[in-house]
């Protein structure tokens, strides 16, 4: 209680202290701060700070666990990088690495080290979030699933709670502090919960919980600033160090992927941060970079669409109008839901519709971002930015009430102002015209000065730089936005982008009035130029390329939007431990589909880089006397020098060797029955007996229930339940409530004879279902009911002492018909073998449900299948039930190439139910609904698919309805071709299967 006032007062204090400075007092540059533990990662009102310099914290979102290659993580940090990125945030999943309590595992795919290595490698800082909660579309949440039966309110400061995830923060803890930047390692921040910011009623924000987790990473280790990521600029859990908050705006409809809200576009978070931290920067933990997609939906394709470069460009430039300084994207790489990780309501492929794809292949979003990250990279004066009207944007500089203009400049500085130009309906695609007036230190300009109007089209937004300093370089104004600048060799190359031919203007300034003059240097673009005072002024159109030299001293490419997607800003590695940080040395290059690295020895430059195209060619903008050799890919090419000085490379030639996947309709398949639980021979002895109870309050709601899989330590997968019963004889059918959720469903059997099933759709996470008995039953008979039923992950847990994630997953209620003395005696019930005590210890305790041929081991490579029959899950069965089927294949993808490759399956058979899923080398990688879908592409990466050599798939096959199923079709396809210098794959360890003692 007394910390609670205590904490409501500070807050109160510190919003009359952020109304009592005022705009002048915000011009005076605040004490660093640090939180006392350190002094290497320190911050102020503006930003970040890292041993002492200034920085943005630009960058996203990726999850070790969704892509169990660790060799690939390097590829990916490489990307981020490339884009002009510094941070990559991530989720660690506590479920997956504790999924017995007590027994905590960090071996092989768990193992985080290659994620710190290959950040450090790659020079990314992270920002790591252990949670414990991380929702994240995880089953649970993030927790284990053993949690379910823990009692007591989880996410609050409940002894049984926070007693339960002490072995996990210590451990997982110790493993972050020891990669922090104080020990030499990427960690900068490290965020506490995950959005704290909703409670179930009664019960609200729980400030000993907040204290004592903050406690518990202390006592771990982490002295690096501790943050935390409000669902929104609420207030919540304001002990951190360093507060932010998340947002989402353009929602997730992805179904409607060009439709905007009007007022989509967030204008108050600037005023919300001032209201709550103004000591600390304006942080955004989580900004839309995707959209989830679920069971039904609209596929990732158009997520990307939802959240594509136009979103980007509107979004992220009102996100740097409003001096954000640290931004990371949810997510930028999302990867696979591979196993039990998701959450029920999200399919397998976890792809976000992110800037990196699933499978890795850069997005055009990519490319928009690139444009962005770069322009801020070279932008100081942004660092100590504020925006100055951000209620009274319309029509403001512009007089166009259609338009929005943020003025954001330079509290410091005192120099450099940005205006950020928008439409006020952000839904609209209309075009405005317009001019800007703007105070500058030529005094108040109306641009374009030269004639015309500027335009923006549709859902599109600009940053006009006045008074910007780029090398010795003054942009009196630029409305052709900057991509990025670099002085090389006594030049400032500026590289500025607009629209293909749009109409730009762009004022030089110097210090006297013998203004030099324009002069194009190479493409077809013309200019008009007009010395005007102490500047210069020229405007052009952008379209192409032009080259256009500003006396000796600066060279001004004026590029179109496609042509500026071109160009990559890499720098050298430094010395030391930290080399691969340094924004030092910047080297340009024009082309390619991905420049990864550029290095310097002597006078010989070295650049590393991806083709996607057969024959390009390289601009590359360097120092002369560290390119008078150019080396690609480790061989020296062929360089010319262009009209103006730069580098150009004439033989770049991408080989895409053309490599034959096979076709697997004319591979030999061996099939199985798989649900011999039906037959009479069948025993369930080892089955467990489903005896326990557990009453969990949902939404106020208070549910009892035994037959609920994580009481029996069965947490993922598929489920089976078994109930005896005497029948008196005048049973006439059965009604079963099942849960399991979104998208599930179930079958069901009364001895051998199917009765029929729930086959599940996208609205129905639960489901009562009524089923007659084809035959009487002779009375005193004994009978078995058999369930197969679906799980598709716990639930989330996203309301704070609520008990969402432990909603059972099983049979809530049932009930014979005709007959109300008929009783269950004995209901047993099994999921994957061993349940918490899991068998594969090498691909982890999500991976296997509960099929009888996952618990016999039948998707591990090895398995002799010689016995079973011919038969292929293209042909399927015909009558209700589970098959599944195996085979092998060898592939031979060269090196030096990156191919993904996918599973495909077709679904133009309409009105089949029936749930596959893909196992390759053993590793779930794939569920299908072939009556819900949307997914019918199955990433699978290198490394879980053994590129030079053998692999075993096997697929089951869960037929709901009477008349069985089949796959229409099943194919593996690449799904891009790119001719790389990726870091080596090493193929994730595949155990073959072993003989598993007592399956049954
Ligand atoms: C926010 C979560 O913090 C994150 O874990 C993830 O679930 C994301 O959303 C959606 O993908 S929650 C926010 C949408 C309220």
């Amino acid at each position: 209680m007394l910390l609670w006032t205590f904490s409501v007062l500070l807050c109160a204090l510190s919003v009359a202290f952020a109304k009592s400075r005022g705009i002048s007092g915000r011009h005076v540059l605040r004490q660093t701060q640090t939180n006392g533990l350190q002094d290497i990662v320190t911050w102020d009102e503006y930003s970040f700070m890292i041993n002492g310099e200034r920085i943005a914290l630009f960058g996203g979102e990726i999850h070790p666990y969704r892509m169990p290659v660790q060799s690939l993580h390097l590829d990916v940090f490489q990307k981020v990088k490339a884009l002009g990125f510094n941070a990559v945030s991530f989720y660690i999943f506590w479920g997956i690495l504790e999924p017995k309590r007590g027994e905590l595992s960090f071996e092989g795919f768990r193992d985080l080290q290659p994620f710190f290595d290959a950040a450090m490698e790659a020079g990314i800082y992270l920002i790591a979030r252990p949670g414990p909660y991380i929702n994240a579309e995880t089953t649970g949440g993030g927790f284990p699933g053993w949690g379910t039966s823990v009692s007591g309110l989880w996410r609050t400061s409940n002894s049984s709670y926070v007693d339960a995830y002490q072995n996990y923060i210590k451990t997982v803890g110790s493993k972050i502090a020891e990669n922090q930047i104080t020990n030499g390692g990427p960690v900068i921040l490290v965020q506490a919960e995950n959005e704290y910011s909703g409670w179930q009623e009664p019960y609200s924000e729980d400030f000993v919980y907040e204290s004592r987790l903050l406690e518990d990473l202390r006592a771990a280790g982490i002295v690096v600033p501790i943050t935390t990521n409000d669902a929104w600029p609420g207030g919540h859990y304001l002990e951190v160090d360093v507060y932010g908050y998340d947002s989402y705006p353009n929602g997730f409809d992805c179904a409607h992927p060009n439709t905007w809200l009007s007022d989509a576009v967030p204008e108050y978070f600037f005023g919300a941060h001032e209201g709550f931290n103004p000591e600390d920067l304006n942080a955004v933990y989580e900004f839309q970079g995707g959209a989830i997609d679920g069971w039904g939906g609209a596929g990732y394709a158009n997520c990307a669409v939802l959240t594509g470069p136009e979103f980007e460009r509107v979004f992220y430039k009102n996100e740097f109008a409003m001096s954000t300084t640290m931004l990371s994207l949810y997510m930028l790489y999302g990867g696979t839901n591979w196993g039990g990780i998701g959450m029920p309501g999200v399919y397998t492929s976890y792809d976000y519709g992110s800037a990196i794809a699933e499978d890795r292949t850069l997005r055009e979003k990519y490319y928009e971002i690139k444009l962005q990250a770069n322009f801020w990279a070279v932008s100081p004066a942004y660092l100590t930015s504020r925006p100055m009207n951000i209620f009274a944007s319309q029509a403001a500089f512009t007089g166009n009430n259609a338009l929005k203009t943020t003025q954001t400049l330079d509290a410091v500085g005192n120099q450099t102002g940005f205006y950020v130009v928008r439409q006020t309906d952000a839904s609209t695609n209309a075009i405005q015209t317009y001019q800007l007036t703007v105070p500058t230190s030529a005094g108040e300009l109306i641009i374009p000065q030269l004639e015309g109007n500027l335009t923006l089209s549709g859902k599109d937004s600009k940053i006009h730089v006045v008074d910007y300093q780029a090398g010795s370089t003054t942009l009196l104004y630029s409305t052709g936005e900057i991509m990025t600048w670099a002085t090389i060799d006594g030049r400032d190359i500026i590289l500025i982008y607009g629209n293909e031919g749009e109409i730009h203007e762009t004022a030089f300034k110097f210090n006297t009035s013998t203004v030099p003059s324009a002069s194009v240097v190479s493409g077809s673009g013309t200019i008009k130029q007009k010395a005007n005072g102490n500047s210069l002024v020229i405007q052009y159109k952008t379209t192409g390329q032009t080259v256009v030299a500003i006396g000796s001293k600066a060279l001004l490419y004026i590029l179109d939007r496609d042509n500026a997607y071109e160009f990559w800003v890499l720098h050298p590695p430094s010395a030391g431990p930290f080399a691969h940080f340094s924004t030092e040395n910047p080297i340009i290059i024009k082309g390619g589909y991905l420049m990864r690295s550029v290095f310097i020895s002597g006078d010989t430059l070295s650049v590393t880089g991806d083709l996607n195209q057969t024959v390009s060619s390289l601009e590359i903008i360097a120092p002369a006397a560290s390119s008078k050799v150019v080396k690609f890919n480790g061989k020296p090419i062929h360089t010319g020098k262009t009209a103006y000085g730069t580098l150009k490379t004439t033989q770049v030639i991408a080989t895409l060797p053309s490599v034959t996947l096979p076709n697997l309709s004319s591979l030999k398949w061996k099939t199985a029955d798989s649900l011999p639980e039906i037959t009479s021979q069948y025993s369930d002895e080892s089955w467990t007996v489903a005896n326990r109870t557990i009453t969990v309050n949902l939404l106020g709601v208070e549910v009892t229930a035994n037959l609920s899989a994580s009481l029996y330590g069965y947490h993922t997968g598929n489920t089976l339940w078994r109930g005896h019963f005497n029948a008196s004889g005048s049973e006439t059918g059965i009604t079963l409530d099942v849960w399991g959720g979104l998208a599930f469903g179930y079958s069901i059997w009364l001895d051998s004879d199917f009765l029929g099933s729930w086959e599940g759709d996208a609205s129905h996470s639960t489901f009562e279902g009524t089923f007659d008995f084809p035959r009487v039953l002779v009375a005193g008979s004994s009978h078995v009911i058999t369930v197969l039923q679906d799980h598709m992950g716990l639930e989330e847990n996203w309301a704070s002492a609520g008990e969402q994630f432990k909603t059972p997953r099983g049979i809530v209620n049932f009930e014979f018909l005709g007959s109300n003395t008929t009783k269950v005696d004995v209901w047993k019930v099994t999921g994957n073998l061993g349940g918490e005590d899991y068998v594969d210890k090498t691909r982890g305790a999500l991976n296997e449900g509960g099929l009888f041929a996952e618990r016999q081991g039948w998707h591990l490579p090895g398995f002799d299948d010689s016995h079973w029959d011919t038969g292929s899950p293209t042909v399927g069965i015909s009558q209700a039930g589970v098959q599944f089927y195996r085979t092998e294949f060898n592939l031979n993808v060269p090196s030096g190439v990156d191919y993904p490759i996918a599973i495909a399956v077709s679904n133009t058979t309409t009105g089949v139910h029936f749930r596959s899923q893909f196992y390759v080398n053993g590793y779930q990688f794939g569920k299908y609904v072939n009556h819900i879908g949307p997914q019918t592409i199955f990433s699978v990466p290198q490394g879980i698919l053994n590129y030079q050599g053998s692999n075993t798939l096997a697929v089951s096959l869960w037929a709901a309805d009477p008349t069985g199923a089949e796959l229409e079709s099943l194919n593996l396809q690449f799904t891009a071709k790119v001719d790389s210098v990726m870091p080596p794959v090493v193929n994730v360890p595949m155990p073959n299967w072993t003989p598993r003692v007592g399956a049954y």
